[in-house]
């Protein structure tokens, strides 16, 4: 019980709208496009139509999502055209790719995830020179430790073989675009998930 209150006290300092989807990966700058890319940990299907994805200007229909986001599904963002990021990775026909971002993450920026309400779902504050110690996602790609809490210290650089089926693209970037393993911390916040869910149908 105190783990769950730790973790809803984290949530709501993050100003969260919708605690179902989350930033689960990023990487700024790659030998290909760069990519975001979100998941839905939530048990039901969420409509993307009217969501919105910017950097750190943070305002909201900058570059609108589509489609509809099962449960466990991701969707990517890329700056490069969506099939040419797909024959990169070697990704399935089936996975959601946005392509032709071109606002730029840079090497300190900010990744901001709006619903159809323009209201902040998730946030992601990061630069290794800003934030000493984190982590700098250039050529692989960054994986959350705690969903949703804006703490990139949390997060790890992809490499091949870890706990998140990172592999090589053939741009010899290391990543793991295109679907999400939740590590234990992850876990932790699907639980909560689920509580949030059970409150909302009493
Ligand atoms: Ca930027
Ligand atoms: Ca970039
Ligand atoms: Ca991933």
């Amino acid at each position: 019980m105190k783990t769950v209150l730790t973790i809803a006290a984290l949530t709501a300092s993050a100003g969260i709208a919708n605690a179902d989807v989350y930033i689960t990966e990023w990487m700024y700058s790659g030998n290909g496009g760069e990519f975001v890319e979100f998941t839905n940990t939530g048990s039901t299907a969420v409509d993307l139509t009217g969501w919105s994805y910017d950097d750190d200007s943070a305002i909201p229909n900058v570059f609108n999502l589509s489609g509809v986001l099962a449960p466990g599904e991701s969707l990517i963002i890329t700056e490069d055209d969506a099939e040419v990021f797909r024959a990169a990775w070697g990704l399935s026909a089936s996975v959601q790719i946005l392509g032709g971002y071109t606002n730029n993450l840079g090497r300190s920026d900010q990744i901001n995830l709006f619903d159809a309400n323009g209201n902040l779902v998730d946030r992601l504050t990061y630069g290794d020179q800003a934030f000493p110690g984190t982590i700098r996602t250039q050529g692989a790609s960054g994986n959350p430790g705690v969903l949703g809490a804006d703490d990139v210290t949390t997060w790890s650089l992809s490499f091949i073989g870890d706990a998140y089926g990172s592999w090589a693209s053939s741009n010899n970037d290391i990543g793991n675009p295109g679907s999400f393993v939740p590590t234990p911390g992850a876990l932790a916040l699907l639980g909560l998930g689920g509580l949030a869910a059970a409150r909302r149908r009493r």
